[in-house]
């Protein structure tokens, strides 16, 4: 190989690992794993399943025919490609904290759920004590934002904490004794078309 030559491929290396590091997914996290999720004529299985924050999904194909896995939130955040057996493809990670469905294109009862919970420093601390609540591994991406809400002890309904927050985190400090409860979903910038609520997270205050 020649010298020009040499140097032509090292810039297009360069090029494809800057890219890589531009658009690529997340990491995931040593440790942190990967879920599966098989696919089989006609359902995914688990049905619904819980994926921590930060973490992939990895989707195959079990059984005979071809299958895909499309997000239904209205958030366009994954589609497979088209699955013969025994194939599989990874997508994610998720966003951040929420309950999000997805389908089949093929097979309209083939539907599944990922419930991405959120993640509390403490799950029990004292009166006026900083807990750290996470609702994502990352700021939001460009586009999206993260909708989180609370509720007080004895109350019946949740009221907003954050609204259009980019930062994955937050510190809670209350002075209220009981137990509180937190939530967290996944919303398009400026739009309605969201992810679920997430699985609440209790925070017991003493
Ligand atoms: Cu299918």
């Amino acid at each position: 190989m020649s010298r020009a030559r040499r140097s032509r491929h090292l810039v297009a290396v360069v090029a494809v690992l800057t890219a890589a590091v531009l658009v690529g997914p997340t990491p995931v996290r040593a440790g942190s794993g990967v879920l599966d999720v098989r696919m089989s004529d006609n359902r995914f299985g688990p049905v619904t399943a819980v994926v921590a924050q930060g973490r992939s999904v990895e989707f195959t194909n079990f059984g005979r025919v071809v299958h895909d896995a499309r997000d239904g939130t209205g958030l366009d955040l994954f589609a497979t490609e088209l699955l013969a057996p025994p194939e599989s493809e990874s997508i994610g990670p998720l966003p951040g904290a929420g309950a999000y469905r997805y389908y089949c294109t093929f097979h309209p009862e083939m539907v599944g759920g990922l419930r991405v919970p959120l993640r509390a420093s403490h799950t029990q601390a004292a009166a006026g004590a900083r807990v750290t609540v996470r609702w994502a591994a990352e700021r939001a991406p460009a586009g999206l934002v993260f909708d989180v809400q609370r509720r007080r002890p004895g109350a019946d309904h949740f009221v907003e904490w954050r609204v259009d927050a980019i930062a994955a985190a937050a510190v809670f400090r209350p002075s209220a004794r009981g137990l509180w409860t937190v939530r967290a979903r996944v919303r398009e910038a400026g739009g309605v078309a969201s992810s679920g609520w997430s699985p609440v997270r209790a925070i017991r205050i003493t």
